[in-house]
């Protein structure tokens, strides 16, 4: 068993409930395989984090998906709060029938203690900062921000522990392993640049066309890597004041996807699945 998942295992003793915070643009290949099993018994909460940065009518298709299975599931955009409001609400109502347990047995007032998992980047430590209304947990547009675990008193009625984010090894699956990259969950420095952002290019000429030519102001062309060259030459790449800088290009790319200045993206659909 990894060290990862020991520690999983030895967290969902201390809890009620298990917040999953998945990325809106790819809900499946930023799941944890493993926490329906470690999770059998807990109540289970979806948070479609980073909605703002998906297809909305896909949104609501995942939610659907989701809900299908037996989840509570909430889209989230943690960054500016929205659907933070329901949230209490929502973690009240999926814990009510270990409140009325508590309840019979005459525990009175325990808060519900919460786990939110997630893999990393995906934005754990600012749903947490939003729910609490200050900043608790430190976060960045990284992954392996959170290091340890750390509880949160969010009121009397709920404790939220902050985990750090943990990759599974589904991702010997190479799209997946692709699309965790390309929403930057995986760091970057075992990456090529290049390659990932013609792989991201790739796709975009399949399911969102037009998006990168009018985006950068360029010639469509069925060649990835051209493609690149002219985003470089249209930024003004260059290197030594004359040759196109394909590297710099290839990380404007993905940083701009990344930050969902290409628009709305989603990259998997329920009905795929
Ligand atoms: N657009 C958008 N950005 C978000 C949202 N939630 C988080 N972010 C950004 O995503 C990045 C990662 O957020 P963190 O909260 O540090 O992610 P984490 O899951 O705690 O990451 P680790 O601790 O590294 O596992 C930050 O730059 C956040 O501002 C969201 O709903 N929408
Ligand atoms: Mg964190």
């Amino acid at each position: 068993m990894t060290k990862a998942r020991r520690m999983m295992q030895e967290n969902i003793k201390l809890i009620d409930l298990i917040i999953e915070l998945v990325d809106a643009r790819v809900p499946l290949s930023s799941r944890n395989p493993d926490i329906d099993e470690l999770g059998k018994n807990k109540a289970r909460l979806i948070l479609l984090n980073k909605a703002d940065l998906a297809e909305d009518r896909r949104n609501d298709e995942w939610m659907e998906y989701f809900k299908k299975q037996g989840y509570s599931v909430v889209k989230v955009n943690s960054k500016k709060g929205g659907g933070i409001k329901s949230i209490q609400s929502v973690i009240q109502e999926a814990c009510k029938e270990k409140m009325e347990r508590d309840r019979k047995r005459g525990i009175l007032n325990r808060p519900v203690r919460a786990m939110v998992v997630g893999i990393p980047n995906v934005g754990k430590s600012t749903f947490i900062n939003a729910l609490a209304g200050k900043a608790c947990a430190k976060t960045g547009n990284k992954p392996g921000v959170t290091k340890g675990k750390q509880w949160i008193r969010l009121n009397k009625n709920v404790e939220l522990l902050d985990t750090p984010g943990i990759l599974w090894p589904k991702f010997e699956d190479q799209t997946v392993g692709l699309r965790l990259a390309f929403i930057g969950s995986i760091k970057d420095e075992i990456l090529q640049t290049e390659e990932l952002a013609s792989e991201l290019v790739k796709f975009l000429n399949q399911s969102y066309p037009g998006v990168l030519e009018e985006k950068y102001t360029i010639e469509s062309s069925e060649d990835n890597y051209e493609v690149l060259r002219r985003i470089a030459e249209s930024r003004h790449c260059l290197v030594r004041g004359s040759e196109l800088d394909v590297e710099k290009a290839a990380a404007i790319l993905l940083d701009d996807f990344r930050n969902g200045r290409l628009g709305r993206l989603t990259l998997e659909l329920p009905e795929e699945n």
